[in-house]
């Protein structure tokens, strides 16, 4: 009976056929199980000499179970890391790769020229007061200036802000002048009762520029301009600067970057122009509103559309790509990882 039994134990070669072995012989109706209970029908004297025998039996098999457990255990274990083993000179599937937004790329180049130059940068909010968007820029209700940048209301008082000038009054609010001159940028996007066409969204983007100290003038507005647009879209471009009006800036100015590269033999007639964003001396009334005095502070302000810049570097001709989330199109600009 033990060498049928460990004989059966030895050829099983996976654990589920091992524990059918093991039921089949030390299980409740096996026959070990068999002979301890006819224990009761013997003698005596017969009793410890079977008893003993049958216990021996029963140690051994359950010894070798165990035995063939962890060897059958094991050799499943290699098995599987062998199936699983990886072969690292097979070709592998290729992720993948994302990127960041053409338009972010902009604003993430603007956000590094100008942090270079001691700008620091705030974002603040898309939804915001009237008090910011309008009021405090100069443009009290009833302005007709308000008619340039119709928006979407949420509450009279409550509306999508028309452009990141807000910021400036939030900036020179919390500013502190004892600890140096105000000189930020602030990204964002705005949104504008527009109708969109090729050159128009309703909602896009634009970075705001301020710098407040004693003593700015306008040729620090030009300089700062000229060195961003050369950035961006290299050393051969000029800029132009156009009379115009803002309500928030005085004198006010549209500045235009040339599309094609400017030479010291390019003919001024020969130079196309493109609109990229209005800037200005900050209005007396502006400052004071937000607590300067306009008598020892003043300084410049811009705001330029990323949007715009991007249509003038990449040559985009429909500013309603940038939106629309083709896969195809955004591809085109893998310039960061
Ligand atoms: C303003 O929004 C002023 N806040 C800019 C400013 C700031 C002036 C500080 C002076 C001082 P404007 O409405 O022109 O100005 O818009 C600024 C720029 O945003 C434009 O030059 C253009 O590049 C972009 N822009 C305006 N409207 C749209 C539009 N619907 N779609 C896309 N870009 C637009």
């Amino acid at each position: 009976l033990q060498s049928k039994a460990l004989s059966e134990i030895k050829a099983t070669t996976d654990l589920k056929v091992l524990n059918q072995v093991r039921i089949t012989w030390l299980g409740k109706k096996g026959p070990l199980t068999e002979v301890l209970r006819g224990m009761k029908n013997l003698t005596p004297e017969e009793r410890p000499v079977i008893g003993a025998v049958a216990n021996d039996v029963r140690d051994s098999l359950t010894l070798a179970i165990t035995e063939q457990q962890t060897q059958l255990e094991t050799a499943a274990l290699e098995a599987q890391l062998q199936a699983e083993k990886l072969d690292v000179t097979l070709p592998g599937k290729a992720i993948k790769q994302g990127q960041a937004h053409v338009l972010q790329q902009i604003i993430t180049d603007l956000e590094d020229q100008f942090m270079g130059m001691g700008y620091q940068v705030l974002e603040g909010p898309e939804v915001e007061t009237d008090q910011y968007n309008f009021e405090m820029m100069n443009l009290p209700k009833d302005h007709p200036a308000r008619d340039m940048q119709d928006t979407f209301y949420i509450t009279p008082e409550i509306l999508m802000r028309t452009q990141t000038s807000p910021m400036q009054a939030r900036a020179m609010v919390d500013h502190d002048f004892t600890k140096g001159p105000l000189k930020m940028i602030s990204p964002g996007r705005v949104y504008r009762r527009d109708t969109d066409d090729a050159t128009h969204s309703h909602q896009f983007h634009q970075v705001e520029g301020l710098v407040i100290d004693k003593q700015i003038t306008m040729g620090d507005l030009k300089g700062t301009l000229l060195a961003v647009a050369h950035k961006l879209f290299g050393a051969d471009h000029d800029i132009r600067l156009r009379p115009s009006y803002f309500p928030f800036t005085e004198p006010s100015v549209e500045v235009d970057v040339s599309w094609g590269a400017v030479t010291a033999d390019t003919k001024p007639e020969d130079i196309e122009w493109i609109e990229v964003l209005g800037a200005g001396m900050v209005h007396p009334n502006v400052l004071e509103m937000a607590g300067i005095d306009s008598t020892v502070y003043g300084g410049f302000a811009f705001g330029l559309g990323p949007d715009r810049f991007a249509m003038l570097k990449y040559g985009v001709e429909d500013i309603r790509n940038f939106y629309l989330n083709d896969v195809r199109f955004l591809e085109q600009f893998k310039q960061r990882g």
